[in-house]
C-alpha cells in the first residue's frame, strides 16, 4: 500500500502529465488522456503537460523519428484544447531537471518496489533480461517528472495506477530519509471518470493499445470517417442478443460495457443515460449511432492536427515557450533538492 505521512504537503495544487511521443494517438489516449487535460484546464487547474520522449527511447524508436513524433503529440495537446498560453506544454528532454531528480530518486527507490511493476513484466515479455535498464526505471523517472514540479494530481488511464502508487512511494521515503516532512506532494491520480480504461475493439478484456498489431482493435485519432465507421461496424459484441437494459445485464458483456462506455465518454453521458436511450436495441441502432458520434467528437481535432502540422511553427513555438515556463518551476525545486541531499555547492 501506498504510505501516508503525518505532515502533509501545503503549497499549491498543480497538475502533471505526459504522454509518449510513440506511435499513433487512439481513442484510448483521448479519453483517458488529452480531453482530462483539457477538461481540467478549463476547470482553472494549473497544468504541465509534457510530451515524454525520455520515456519513448525505453524502447527501440525508428531511427529519425523521435522528433516527428512528438510533434505530433504535441500537435494532438494543443488540437485537444490545451492552450500554451494558459498551460505549461513542451518536451520532456528540453529539461535537464527530469533527469536529475530521477538519479537522485534511483537512490531512493527499491528494486524491489519496481520488480513489482507490471507494466514492466508485460514489455518486457518472456526476455526481461534483454530490456534495456530504463525501461525497468520507467516508473522512476515518471516519478521525477511529477515531483520535480510538486505536482499534486495526475490526470492519466486506469494503466498508470501502479506507477502513480510508486511516485507516492518515492516522494514518502524521500521526505522520510532526508528529514523533510512533506517537502515532496504524495501525488493523487485523477482516473476515475468514463474513458479511463478504454478497451480494445476486439476483446473486452484487454486495453485499448498502441502496440496492439491489430489495426482494427483501436480507433487513432487520424482515422479518417469511413475507417472509424469501419472499424466500430466490425467492433467485436457477442452471442447474447441485443443491447442490455441495465448495467447489470450489462456486467458480464465486456464487449458491449466498453462500446457503452466509449459513447457515455464522448457524449459527456453516463451508462445509465445511454442504456436509457439504447437498451433493448439492436446493434445495427447502436453501432452507427456510435460511429457518427465518435466522428462529430474526433474530426475537430484531427482537423486541428493536420492544421497545426501543415505549418509546425506555432507548435514549435509553443514547445519553445513551454519548456522555458517548465525550466521556471523546476530549476528552483531541483536546487531545493540539491540542498537537501546534501550536493556540494558551488
Ligand atoms: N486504453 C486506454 N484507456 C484509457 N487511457 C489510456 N491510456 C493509454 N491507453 C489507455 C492513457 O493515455 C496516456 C498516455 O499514455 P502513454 O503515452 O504512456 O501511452 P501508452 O501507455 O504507451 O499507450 P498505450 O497505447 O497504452 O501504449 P502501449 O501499447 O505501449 O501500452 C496515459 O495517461 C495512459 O493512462
Amino acid at each position: 500500500a501506498a504510505m501516508t505521512e503525518q505532515v502533509s504537503y501545503s503549497g499549491p495544487q498543480r497538475i502533471f502529465s505526459g504522454i509518449q511521443p510513440t506511435g499513433n494517438l487512439h481513442l484510448g489516449n483521448y479519453l483517458g488522456a488529452l480531453k482530462k487535460f483539457a477538461d481540467l484546464q478549463d476547470a482553472g487547474w494549473e497544468g504541465i503537460y509534457c510530451v515524454v520522449d525520455l520515456h519513448a527511447i525505453t524502447m527501440p524508436q525508428p531511427k529519425g523519428a523521435l522528433a516527428d513524433q512528438t510533434r505530433q503529440i504535441a500537435a494532438a495537446m494543443m488540437a485537444a484544447g490545451l492552450d500554451p498560453d494558459t498551460s505549461t506544454i513542451f518536451v520532456q528532454s528540453s529539461v535537464r531537471a527530469h533527469t536529475e531528480l530521477t538519479w537522485i530518486f534511483n537512490c531512493v527507490a527499491r528494486m524491489g518496489w519496481l520488480e513489482k511493476m507490471t507494466q514492466f513484466k508485460d514489455k518486457s515479455g518472456k526476455d526481461a533480461e534483454r530490456a534495456s535498464v530504463g525501461l525497468f526505471d520507467y516508473p522512476v523517472l515518471q516519478a521525477a517528472d511529477i515531483l520535480v514540479y510538486k505536482a499534486t494530481h495526475v490526470p492519466v488511464g486506469e494503466d498508470q495506477k501502479q506507477h502513480l502508487e510508486l511516485s507516492r512511494n518515492v516522494a514518502a521515503r524521500f521526505n522520510q530519509q532526508y528529514d523533510v516532512p512533506g517537502f515532496f506532494p504524495l501525488p493523487e491520480g485523477l482516473i476515475e471518470g468514463p474513458g479511463a480504461r478504454i478497451m480494445s475493439l476486439k476483446d473486452g478484456t484487454k486495453k485499448m493499445s498502441k502496440s496492439d498489431p491489430a489495426e482494427t482493435s483501436r480507433i487513432n485519432l487520424i482515422d479518417d470517417t469511413d475507417t472509424i465507421a469501419k472499424k466500430i461496424k466490425k467492433a467485436k459484441t457477442d452471442t447474447l442478443g441485443d443491447m442490455p437494459e441495465t448495467v447489470e445485464e450489462m456486467a458480464p458483456r465486456p464487449e458491449v460495457a466498453n462500446l457503452v462506455g466509449i459513447y457515455a465518454a464522448l457524449a459527456g453521458m453516463s451508462d445509465e443515460q445511454v442504456l436509457a436511450e439504447y437498451g433493448g436495441k439492436g446493434f445495427g441502432t447502436f453501432k452507427p449511432a456510435l460511429a457518427e458520434l465518435a466522428v462529430e467528437k474526433l474530426s475537430p481535432i484531427t482537423q486541428k492536427m493536420r492544421q497545426l502540422l501543415d505549418d509546425p511553427a506555432e507548435i514549435d513555438a509553443a514547445m519553445a515557450k513551454g519548456a522555458e515556463k517548465a525550466n521556471a518551476v523546476a530549476e528552483p525545486i531541483i536546487e531545493e533538492v540539491r540542498r537537501v541531499v546534501g550536493f556540494w555547492q558551488v
